[in-house]
């Protein structure tokens, strides 16, 4: 059994939450960030950190991913509350694991109520969707997530092809326009067209918009005056443990 060692990891607790800010772009001062995304963090025996993307990866061919997923929104939630951040947190949920709604939102949403974090401050970023074969079912999800009081986050959107008409069909509360998109953007015409088509879509649709993976001025002043509201990457900080957090 391949994938024994993320067993083993969630069963020792070996992992955590760290924390990226997500800064205001018109002020973008990263001791006073509008939000931060928690990112789940595993370590091996040895506490060296697992790569992230290894990690989701080796528990989707295992079918563990249902399981990875909620203990991950468990753990942000958790890192969250202890360490009393007073912004926003947005916490990633990959919506293919899931066939039950309900189920999944119960879980999550009591810990929030539970640890003191007020539901409005709390963002499910929905991740892969672009992976998403059933649009139905994507939009089952949001749904019931947003009529259950909490906002909706679109990840990595422009991967693919797929994200303007993720846009318009999903509307969700948030657009998160994906890296590549935004690495060396000042001087790229066509990911300039891109990005000004998805931040006109989302202006449209009520939908604000995050840029993800900044790693330049010339990039943050670019998209600044494209009118995006928020952006986050290495530029503002690395995700880091919270204080109180490991
Ligand atoms: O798309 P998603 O939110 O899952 O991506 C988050 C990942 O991207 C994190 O694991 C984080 O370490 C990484 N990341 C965050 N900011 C930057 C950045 O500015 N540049 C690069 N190359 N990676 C980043
Ligand atoms: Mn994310």
């Amino acid at each position: 059994f391949k994938a024994e060692w993320i067993v083993e990891a969630l069963d020792a607790g070996r992992y955590t939450t760290w924390f990226q800010p997500i800064v205001h772009a018109a002020d973008p001062d990263p001791t006073r960030p509008y939000a931060r995304e928690g990112l789940f963090r595993m370590r091996d025996k040895d506490g060296t950190l697992i790569p992230p993307g290894h990690v989701f990866g080796v528990a989707q061919d295992a079918g563990l991913l249902f399981s990875l997923d909620l203990v991950a929104r468990r753990s942000a939630v958790e890192a969250a509350a202890r360490a009393g951040v007073l912004s926003k947190v947005f916490v990633n949920f990959n919506p293919s694991s899931v066939y039950d709604p309900a189920y999944c939102l119960r879980t999550t949403a009591a810990g929030i109520e539970e640890l003191g974090l007020r539901p409005d401050d709390v963002v499910f970023e929905l991740t892969e969707t672009h992976r998403a074969h059933d649009k139905a079912h994507l939009k089952g999800i949001l749904a019931f997530y947003r009529k259950a009081g909490f906002a909706v986050a679109l990840d990595d959107v422009g991967a693919g092809w797929s994200g303007l008409t993720m846009l318009h069909e999903l509307r969700p509360d948030y657009a998160k326009i994906d890296m590549d998109l935004i690495r060396g953007i000042q001087d790229d015409p066509s990911k300039q067209t891109i990005v000004h088509h998805l931040v006109s879509i989302a202006r449209e649709h009520d939908i604000r918009t995050i840029a993800e993976g900044i790693e330049t001025e010339a990039e943050a002043d670019w998209l600044r005056g494209e009118g995006v509201d928020f952006l986050q990457g290495y530029l503002y900080g690395r995700p880091a443990p919270l204080d109180g957090g490991a």
